[in-house]
This record gives C-alpha cells, sequence and structure tokens, in this order.
C-alpha cells in the first residue's frame, strides 16, 4: 500500500482513461506517490485536467512536447520549484507517422524514421538528463517498450527500430546513472487496447493471437503493468537496473 510513501514522480504519455501510463500513475499514486503530469499539447489537455483531478486540485500538470527541449527544461525547472526532488519518472510515449506503420518496412522514409526515433527513443534520454540532477535521493526511470524491438512484427516496422534503440539506451542510462543510485528499467508489454493501439489493422487480431498462443491463454490487463511499474519504482527493485521486464502473459518466451 505506501510502497511509494514520500516518492515524487512525473509522468509522461497519458492521453486518456485507457493510457498505459494511467494505469501505471495510478498504482503509483495507490502506494502513495505524490505525483506531476505532463501531456503532449491542447488537443489532449481538457482530458487530461479531468483525469488528474482525482488526484487533488493542486496536482502539477504541464504542456510537453518531448521533441522540444525548451517543453522539457521548462518541465523539470517547475517540478524543481514546487517539490526540490524527484524519485520516479514514467516514460510512456510512442510515435511513428501512420504510413510507416502500414506498408512494407523497406519504404520507411527518412523523416518517419527520424520521428519515431525522436518521439519515442531520443526522448527517454533527454528526459533522464533534465531529471536526474533533481533525483539526489536516487530514483527509478520506467519505460514502456514491446516485442517488435526483437522479433519481426509486421506493420510495427520503424517502432521496433525505435524500440531496440529504446531498450538499448536503457542500458546505457542504467550505466552513466547508477553511480547516483538512478535505475532505469523497460516494461515490455503485450497489446493492450489504448489510443495507439485503435486504428492499427490487425490489432483485435493480435489480441486473440496473444489469448491463444501465450502461457498464461489471455492478455495482460492495465492493473498488472500498474503492479509492475510499482515494483520497478519500489526499493523490492532495488537492485534491477537496465533489464527489459516481460509482462506480456508470457508471449515472449514462446518459439511457436
Ligand atoms: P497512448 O496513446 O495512450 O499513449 C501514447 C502517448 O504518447 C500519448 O499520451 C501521446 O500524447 C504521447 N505522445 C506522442 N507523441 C508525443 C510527443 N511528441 N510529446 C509528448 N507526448 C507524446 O498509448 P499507449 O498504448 O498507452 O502507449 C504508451 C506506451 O506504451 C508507448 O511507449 C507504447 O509504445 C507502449 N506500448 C504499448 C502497447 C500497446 O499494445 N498499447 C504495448 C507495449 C508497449
Ligand atoms: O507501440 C505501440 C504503438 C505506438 C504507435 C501507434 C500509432 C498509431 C497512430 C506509434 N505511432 C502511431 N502513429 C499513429 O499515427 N504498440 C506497441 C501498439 C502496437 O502498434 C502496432 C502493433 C502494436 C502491438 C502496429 C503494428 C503492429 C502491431
Amino acid at each position: 500500500m505506501s510502497q511509494l510513501a514520500g516518492k515524487i514522480g512525473i509522468v509522461f504519455g497519458v492521453a486518456n482513461k485507457r493510457s498505459i501510463a494511467w494505469a501505471i500513475a495510478q498504482a503509483w499514486h495507490r502506494a502513495g506517490a505524490q505525483l506531476a503530469f505532463t501531456y503532449q499539447g491542447e488537443r489532449l489537455k481538457e482530458n487530461v485536467e479531468e483525469l488528474v483531478a482525482a488526484f487533488g486540485p493542486d496536482t502539477l500538470l504541464l504542456p510537453c512536447d518531448v521533441t522540444r527541449d525548451e517543453d522539457i527544461a521548462r518541465v523539470f525547472a517547475e517540478v524543481g520549484a514546487k517539490f526540490g526532488k524527484l524519485h520516479l519518472l514514467l516514460h510512456s510515449v510512442a510515435f511513428a507517422p501512420k504510413d510507416a506503420l502500414e506498408g512494407a518496412f523497406l519504404n520507411t522514409s527518412r523523416e518517419a524514421f527520424r520521428v519515431a526515433h525522436d518521439v519515442s527513443a531520443y526522448s527517454l534520454i533527454a528526459l533522464a538528463r533534465a531529471a536526474a540532477p533533481l533525483m539526489t535521493e536516487g530514483g527509478s526511470i520506467v519505460a514502456m517498450t514491446y516485442y517488435g524491438s526483437e522479433k519481426v512484427v509486421p506493420h510495427y516496422n520503424v517502432m521496433g527500430v525505435a524500440k531496440a534503440a529504446l531498450e538499448s539506451s536503457t542500458r546505457y542510462l542504467a550505466y552513466d546513472l547508477g553511480p547516483r543510485k538512478i535505475r532505469v528499467n523497460c516494461i515490455s508489454a503485450g497489446p493492450v487496447n489504448t489510443l495507439a493501439a485503435r486504428g492499427i489493422a490487425g490489432f483485435m487480431e493480435m489480441l486473440k493471437h496473444y489469448e491463444a498462443h501465450s502461457p498464461l491463454k489471455r492478455n495482460v490487463l492495465p492493473d498488472e503493468l500498474g503492479a509492475t511499474g510499482t515494483f520497478l519504482a519500489s526499493d523490492g527493485a532495488a537492485a534491477i537496473t537496465g533489464q527489459v521486464l516481460y509482462v506480456d502473459c508470457g508471449y515472449q518466451i514462446m518459439g511457436m
């Protein structure tokens, strides 16, 4: 219950109540953490405002496009001014241009590659660098990834390459930040029906495929991602860094 009492955290990637970031944020909050939130832009502002109102009227909520260095600088300046320190950071942000997720990977444009890597991978480095000076008591950084980083998942395409960069960045960041007691890990989630997953052709078939072929014969629940996020943020994971944890009902172990 109070695994995260006294911890201060910041959450990137809430778009709506189905967002994985929202499931993890709720779990962190229930475990006693005090949280700040960011949202991508005006389009999502009202949505996220309504959600975070549940955490009290004085919850810090700031716009942040993770491709903008000035946004990132302002967010951490405000967190520093309000709390003076930080323990937890959730990175639950990804984007690739829609057309890059439809046709052949072979046709990935230079621009789609750049955008996917900027939003989905470089942003972790930028956020970690800005957060680290506030993590004076140590910290835990958690990022969301997906199995398409290591095996070919048709149509995941350049997102798979960007997730491979995210996972590798997690290891290099873990090495750099380890001496400051800041841990960096990824959760590799099985498919979840969120905004980012909806509209992807064949997504419902993918859920059925996991149900049929994962050892647990079902799909992962958002609350289960919350529980793993809480574990990684807690002192129970004090010696775990640089890892990718599969929270996918066991799907990743299968060869056939
Ligand atoms: P989501 O759409 O709810 O969340 C994606 C978030 O990324 C949104 O909040 C969006 O605003 C944010 N974002 C995109 N571009 C941004 C930018 N330039 N600046 C700031 N924020 C930006 O979908 P989700 O499924 O909850 O995705 C969250 C994370 O989980 C992603 O990293 C995704 O790759 C990962 N993931 C999702 C699944 C799944 O099946 N849904 C599985 C494994 C991993
Ligand atoms: O990481 C993701 C999805 C991330 C994502 C989603 C979109 C949809 C809208 C990134 N960029 C965009 N761009 C858009 O314009 N997942 C793990 C979910 C997902 O997406 C897939 C999947 C799975 C699983 C795409 C193809 C195949 C499988």
